[in-house]
């Protein structure tokens, strides 16, 4: 198990994903992109799982980038990032956007570079108080990547983004909250029984209707308002057919607590 570079723990009703690398932050290098890569695709394909947590051993969440590998001393050749870009951080942000149900990250520690970007590119985000988010990239020479330039404006707003992708400066988890670019700051010794009480919740959630929730709600930052009506219509019409919204609409009228399935009626 030490020796893994992601530790994967199947849950009832969810996953648990840790990053593990702790000696290097779990910086990632192409092992850990393809660990967690095929982790994320069997989170897809497991009918039963109803969500999942993405945390990090040790006293880090993720530090970006693996320095180590792009050690000058030892290659003369300058690589081209944009590849690495566009095989690993593009698809792994996207991957985790598109997944139909719930991703929680529940950051432990230090969040830096592209491992904050990816933190922020999870559904709620959950943060130990000591933990601390950098978009370091502006200490090495180079640009947020990994949703950041979207995500942060998004969040926070320009003028913060701005300052924090030109400056680098961190941002502790409290502070963080109070800005609303995550969910909740945690006492750090509560942070992963908070994450698992989560994480238990969605299990039992009626996760088709949270899965399209997501999905209107990143819709709406390219749609008019007009469009983002049409498409509650629609997805409106698509919840409401399902048996998790008529078992919702009984358990509430006979008091008594809902038994979602979570899946599709087929
Ligand atoms: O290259 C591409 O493919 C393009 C994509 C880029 C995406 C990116 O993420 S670029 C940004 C890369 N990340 C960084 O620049 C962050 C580098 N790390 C830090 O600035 C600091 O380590 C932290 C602020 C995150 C934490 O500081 P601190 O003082 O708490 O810890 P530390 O002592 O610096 O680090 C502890 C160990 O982790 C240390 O190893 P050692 O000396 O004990 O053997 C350190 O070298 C290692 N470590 C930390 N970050 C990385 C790392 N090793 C490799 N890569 C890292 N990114």
């Amino acid at each position: 198990m030490a020796d893994e570079v992601l530790l994967v723990e199947k849950k009832t009703g969810y996953h648990v994903l840790t990053l593990n690398r702790p000696d290097k932050l779990n910086a990632f290098n192409d092992d850990l992109h393809i660990a967690l890569r095929a982790a994320l695709n069997d989170v897809a394909a497991d009918e039963d799982c109803r969500a999942v947590m993405i945390t990090g051993a040790g006293r880090g969440f993720c530090a970006g980038q693996d320095l180590g590998e792009r050690d000058f001393s030892q290659s003369d050749e300058t690589p081209d990032l944009g590849a690495t870009i566009e095989a690993y951080y593009n698809p792994l942000v996207r991957q985790i956007r598109a997944l139909e149900v719930p991703v929680i990250c529940a950051v432990n520690g230090v969040a830096a570079g592209a491992g904050a970007n990816i933190a922020l590119a999870c559904d709620i985000v959950l943060a130990a108080k000591s933990a601390r988010f950098i978009q370091a990239f502006a200490k090495i020479g180079l640009v947020p990547d990994s949703g950041g330039t979207w995500i942060l404006p998004q969040l926070i707003g320009q003028a913060r983004a701005k300052a924090l992708a030109l400056t680098a400066t961190p941002v502790f988890a409290e502070q963080a909250e109070q800005w609303g670019m995550i969910w909740k700051a945690i006492d750090d010794d509560q942070l992963m029984a908070e994450a698992h009480k989560m994480m238990e919740d969605f299990a039992i959630a009626p996760t088709i209707s949270l899965g399209l929730a997501k999905y209107a709600i990143h819709a709406a930052a390219t749609n008019t308002y007009n469009e983002q009506l049409d498409l509650e219509r629609d997805l409106q019409r698509e919840a409401g057919s399902s048996s998790d919204y008529i078992e919702g609409v009984t358990a509430f009228l006979e008091k008594r607590k809902p038994k979602y399935t979570g899946k599709k009626d087929t």
